[in-house]
């Protein structure tokens, strides 16, 4: 009986020994080349559940950046397919990282719109790059939000509730004025004109999402909003792009502002320029915003929802004193400014022509407007999945030709049949 049962027990381990070998040797995947010279923490070899349960994955600063003795120079990034690299698709990039991430503003209930989003920036980019991705709500993110998001993300995830006094009504507003607003929108049937949460959100996206305390922690950020998508490979890393040719701000997508939002925005902006000419810059991009040199505003503005940028110019002097003196104008609240036209004059005032860049070969699309990268080369190169007639840059209703026009870029052929 007792060597009976010491039998079974023997059965018993070799059966898990059995197991746990097959389990190892089908577990085990080729390893992930971690190169040389490389100064970012292997994370791509983490395995995901790993990524899912640890509490260490959102804990201490950021470490990727320009690291000690890694010369960007020696490190080319591959921008065309005659570059040695480009087609180097797998793996982890080596190379140089920006101290930059991620962010996006959401809400619980957007957890799968958002998944959708990182997925496609995991696969398009971000999974050879391992950049922090950073999450900011009003309410605490709930337990499945981070679980998703950061099995999603090859990167650390961070989490931060936004302070009260960013995401409510700031004393001076008069209640009443704003409550008759909304009705009056409301009847009007302007979109999201009754809503005082979106209010919240747009003044949040135009003055505070760059001083959160862990937007703090990076340079550059790219904004990702939920169900948007990546339609081709990113094959160079757009924040070093960013970095090494001094940009501040980037877009995909740029069009005519809705004017019942934004009716008095103009006259604040030139009440701006007049309290402060100190921050308007020379050569910058008023034939963008402006066709009579300032006086009026021609609607144009780049679509915030994307937006790669610099995120110590949002927080210099300049763009501060710009949002305080649209903030104390009340314009959020009494109309419905939207941060996509505030960022967009702010850039346009602020910044130098050539410190705004348009990501041709990042293609995307967010309801309801498409950029597909214009040239049929291109889009093959990129290995992209978006149908060129969905392009926007060039139909009647975009600014795009306009920023080409006024920095005195060629656009780029085949745009001409590309207009309607
Ligand atoms: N935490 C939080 N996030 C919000 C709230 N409202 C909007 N957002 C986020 O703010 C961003 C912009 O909001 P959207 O609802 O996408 O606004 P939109 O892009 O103008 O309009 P859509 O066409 O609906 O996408 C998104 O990332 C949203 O997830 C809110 O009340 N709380
Ligand atoms: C990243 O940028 C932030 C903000 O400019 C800075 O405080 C921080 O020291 C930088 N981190 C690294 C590792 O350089
Ligand atoms: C403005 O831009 C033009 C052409 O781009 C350049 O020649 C000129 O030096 C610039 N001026 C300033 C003050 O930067
Ligand atoms: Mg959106």
């Amino acid at each position: 009986m007792a060597t009976g049962s010491a039998r079974y027990v023997r059965y018993i381990l070799f059966a898990f020994f059995i197991i746990a070998v097959l389990y190892f040797v089908s577990n085990s995947g080729p390893v992930v080349p971690y190169p040389q010279g490389a100064d970012f923490p292997p994370k791509g070899t983490t395995p995901q559940s790993d990524a899912v349960t640890s509490p260490k994955k959102e804990d201490g600063p950021s470490t990727v950046n320009y690291g000690p003795g890694l010369d960007p120079k020696e490190y080319p990034m591959a921008m065309t397919p005659n570059d040695p690299g480009w087609n180097d698709l797998s793996g982890i990039k080596s190379g140089p990282r920006v101290n930059a991430t991620f962010v996006t503003l959401a809400r619980n209930s957007d957890i799968w719109e958002i998944a959708r989003s990182i997925r496609q920036v995991e696969d398009r980019f971000n999974r050879r790059y391992n950049y922090d991705w950073v999450f900011l709500n009003d309410k605490p993110f709930d337990a499945t939000f981070k679980k998703v998001t950061s099995s999603l993300v090859s990167g650390k995830t961070h989490y931060g509730e936004i302070p009260k006094e960013h995401w409510s009504f700031p004393p001076h507003i008069d209640q009443e004025r704003a409550k008759k607003v909304r009705e009056d929108m409301a009847q009007r049937k302007i979109i999201y004109g009754d809503s005082i949460s979106y209010r919240h959100m747009c003044r949040f996206e135009s003055g505070f999402f760059f001083r959160q305390e862990l937007m703090m922690n990076y340079d550059y950020y790219w904004r990702v909003e939920p169900s948007v998508e990546l339609f081709c490979d990113v094959h160079y890393d757009p924040f070093r792009f960013m970095h090494e040719n001094n940009k501040k701000y980037s877009f995909v997508l740029s069009l005519y502002e809705y004017v019942e939002t934004i009716p008095t925005l103009w006259d604040s902006v030139k009440k701006f320029m007049k309290n402060h000419p100190e921050h308007i810059v020379e050569n910058n991009s008023m034939g963008f915003l402006s066709d009579d040199g300032g006086e009026s505003y021609n609607h144009c503005h780049f679509w915030s929802n994307f937006e790669i940028g610099n995120l110590n110019w949002l927080r210099s002097q300049a763009y501060l004193d710009f949002f305080e003196s649209l903030d104390q104008d009340g314009g959020f609240f009494y109309e419905r400014w939207g941060d996509a036209p505030v960022h967009s004059i702010a850039a346009g005032l602020m910044l130098k022509k050539d410190e705004i860049h348009f990501f041709n070969d990042i293609a995307y699309y967010h309801v309801p407007f498409t950029h597909c990268p214009t040239g049929d080369k291109v889009r093959q190169e990129l290995k992209c999945h978006c149908n060129p007639k969905d392009n926007f840059d060039w139909k009647g209703y975009s600014c795009t030709s306009r920023y080409f026009e006024i920095n005195g870029l060629e656009k780029p052929e085949g745009w001409e049949n590309q207009q309607d």
